[in-house]
């Protein structure tokens, strides 16, 4: 087979499932807008609706949550002139994909996937089938742009792994090099953001205490509360990474405070080694609400107008399918479908 070469293009996608965490903003969003415009790659970004509906969502309020995802991709610098920014149920080669990769992924391979595991609990039977294929969706996410790079959370990893073996199986069983490797990025000091109540838990926008998360569109005050109430042990912060081991919370903390400052954990150690949490605590909370505020101000004009928002996403999908439409019919054509 050909080795083909791929053009460098970026995907990923952020679901509309309640508001945007600073999890999703530091493991996601920053590095979606710095990807953007470092300019070595063509950058796609998606409302992934289809993915939402895994779990059950109010209707109207998964109409809010898309739009307000937008306004947040763009409150936070993605720019829907550089990057195409779009709703993934308005690109229906995404499910068409989709239906092609259920065929190719194994029951094995989903069957070992920790996400769905945690997301359905203990009443797997009672899962939804979209959540268990929730992993062939997100790769034909990825695949109908050819994309060969994504930024994604940790908690993400295991899922381009899946990807990476559709794409292999996919040109292994029809005998072509049609599908890249996809590389993951998974990089900075926050790629995992951990609860504020529980150090061992990933922040989340569907956890039931809203104390656990700080929301893109919470105010100063809040975020404040937020991170002075947040869980922590009782000793002074350490002047190196090592000494934050064992310790959840505090590196948390840390890693937060990096993220937002653009420093490594080292770094930030260095600076604040020493300190009682409750003199770090306000200053990761003024450094928290200096670089948030600005957003949410932003998200919450943009959501004043949403006939502009829905343009955007109109536009944004008739740019996409000027992509997806050539590679479906393509992978149709691989496949032996009549056209
Ligand atoms: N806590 C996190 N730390 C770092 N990155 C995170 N991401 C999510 N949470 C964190 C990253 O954000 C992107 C979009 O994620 P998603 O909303 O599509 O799904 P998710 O990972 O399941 O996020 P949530 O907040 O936990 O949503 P719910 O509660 O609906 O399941 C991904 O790149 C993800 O890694």
């Amino acid at each position: 087979m050909a080795n083909t070469a791929f053009q460098p293009r970026v995907f990923s996608g952020i679901q509309p499932s309640g508001g945007l965490t600073l999890g999703n903003y530091l493991g996601a969003l920053k590095r979606f807008t710095t990807m953007q415009n470092e300019g070595n790659f063509e950058t796609i970004y998606c409302m992934v609706d289809l993915h939402a509906i895994t779990v059950w969502q109010d209707p109207e309020t998964l109409k809010r949550n898309t739009r307000e995802l937008c306004a947040g991709f763009i409150a936070s610098g993605v720019d829907p002139e550089k990057s195409i920014l779009f709703n993934q149920s308005q690109v229906p080669e995404h499910a068409q994909l989709a239906w092609v990769f259920n065929t190719v992924a194994r029951m094995g391979w989903l069957n070992r996937m920790t996400q769905f595991k945690d997301k359905a609990g203990k009443n797997r039977e009672n899962a939804s089938v979209g959540l268990f294929a929730y992993p062939s969706l997100m790769a034909a996410d990825i695949l109908i742009y050819h994309a060969t790079h994504v930024p994604v959370g940790d908690d993400q990893k295991q899922h381009l792994e899946l990807t990476r073996d559709i794409a292999a199986k996919f040109n292994h069983d029809y005998g072509v090099d049609f599908f890249p490797i996809t590389e993951p990025v998974i990089e900075g000091a926050a790629t995992r953001v951990m609860s504020l109540r529980d150090g061992s838990k990933k922040m989340s926008k569907s956890d039931a205490s809203d104390m656990s998360r700080i929301n893109m569109t919470d105010d100063a005050d809040t975020i404040a509360a937020k991170l002075r109430k947040a869980r922590t042990d009782p000793d002074a912060l350490p002047s190196e990474v090592a000494g934050l081991a064992e310790r959840p919370e505090a590196r948390n903390l840390i890693n937060i405070y990096a993220a937002f400052s653009d420093m490594t954990p080292e770094q930030v150690l260095a600076d604040v080694g020493g300190k009682q949490f409750s003199e770090f605590k306000p200053m990761l909370a003024e450094l928290a609400v200096s670089k948030l505020s600005p957003i949410s101000s932003e998200m919450s004009r943009l959501m004043q107008d949403q006939g502009e928002i829905d343009k955007i996403l109109s536009r944004g999908a008739e740019r996409a399918r000027e992509i997806t439409e050539p590679i479906l019919a393509k992978t149709y054509d691989i496949v032996g479908m009549v056209r």
